[in-house]
């Protein structure tokens, strides 16, 4: 896949998931780099420049992206001749795969020891970290069931009663505005996430808060299943994750839309639940209370580096 090809493909969210966009993100910059014909380093640099440009303009919300493409893109400011700079792009771009692959098997390896036998756990959206960690537990013999949520809009949450089901686990699956009424019988709620904040807030799918909201007024554990490029390192200087609002055309056609002439209709597609709601964030470096996420990003994102804070291109104001 080409780079204008995986660009549109997460725009579009034919390509989706916070994790997935980073690593077809790695994936585009190492085929660009490849491709492409650069015979100097200037014109080299400013071609990946475009490229990673384009790439970070897909979507707003996932740190994941902007994280994996700075942790590519950044070191090419110290080349000095463009063999060089074009191999350890590409080096740097499939490091990135292989660890974004192996932090999701590690979570779920993780994660599956804060779930017991017979629990009953609510996810909501597709999460790769998320589901890693419920098959993990299902694979280790654990008899668990398992609640997930429809995701309006885009029905992301067929995908994961679809895994759910292939891997022999129970699943119920309800819609969205059921998740309190379900609450109930629920020991544990397990979400993704696409940015956790320095204050320890988890931006995820649009309707996670109202279900840590559920939970805590339950006293159900809220865990959350990310890797350590969720965290957003923008955040310690006071800087928002914008949150994406997608086309109304996702809940209500032109046609209809047409004839309601005083209705907006909005489609924000994440929302952000503050640390308060959050019992514990699963990475692959470990667990972390929510108020941690300031000590992950300064060791495990290496957010001192003066390069990386001085010009991030990735976060806007909400
Ligand atoms: P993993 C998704 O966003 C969902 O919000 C999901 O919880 C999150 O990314 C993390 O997913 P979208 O692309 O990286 O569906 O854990 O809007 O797979």
């Amino acid at each position: 896949m080409n780079l204008e090809e995986t660009a549109r493909k997460i725009r579009t969210m034919e390509i989706r998931g916070a994790g997935r966009i980073a690593r077809h993100a790695a994936k585009a910059l190492y085929t660009h780099s490849m491709e492409g014909e650069s015979s100097d380093l200037a014109s080299y640099c400013q071609r990946m420049n475009e490229a990673a440009d384009l790439l970070i303009s897909t979507r707003p919300t996932a740190v994941s992206l902007p994280n994996a493409i700075n942790l590519v893109m950044k070191p090419l400011k110290y080349e000095t001749d463009v063999l060089s700079a074009r191999q350890n792009l590409e080096e740097r771009a499939m490091a990135f795969v292989k660890r974004s692959e192996e932090a999701v098997s590690r979570i779920g390896t993780i994660g599956a020891r804060h779930i017991r036998d017979g629990d009953v756990i609510l996810t909501h959206c597709n999460s790769e970290a998320a589901l890693s960690c419920i098959l993990k537990a299902h694979k280790q013999g654990m008899n668990i069931e398992v609640y997930a949520t429809e995701v309006r809009p885009r029905n992301q949450g067929h995908i994961t009663a679809k895994t759910l089901s292939d891997a022999g686990v129970r699943t119920n699956f309800i819609v969205d505005s059921a998740a309190r009424y379900f609450m109930k019988e629920v020991d544990l709620c397990i979400t993704g996430a696409d940015a956790i904040t320095v204050n320890g807030s988890v931006i995820n799918k649009i309707g996670t808060s109202q279900i840590a909201l559920a939970a805590h007024e339950a006293r159900v554990s809220f865990l959350v299943a990310a890797e350590t490029y969720k965290f957003a390192p923008c955040t310690i200087l006071g800087e928002r994750i914008l949150i994406e609002e997608r086309s109304p055309d996702e809940i209500l056609s032109p046609e209809m839309r047409g004839t309601l002439p005083n209705v907006t209709v909005r489609n924000p597609t994440f929302d952000i639940t503050p640390a308060d709601y959050v019992d514990l964030i699963i990475t692959e470096a470990g667990v972390y209370p929510p108020e941690m996420a300031y000590t992950v990003i300064r060791e495990q994102l290496h957010w001192d580096n003066e390069d990386m804070i001085s010009d991030l291109p990735y976060c806007e104001e909400e």
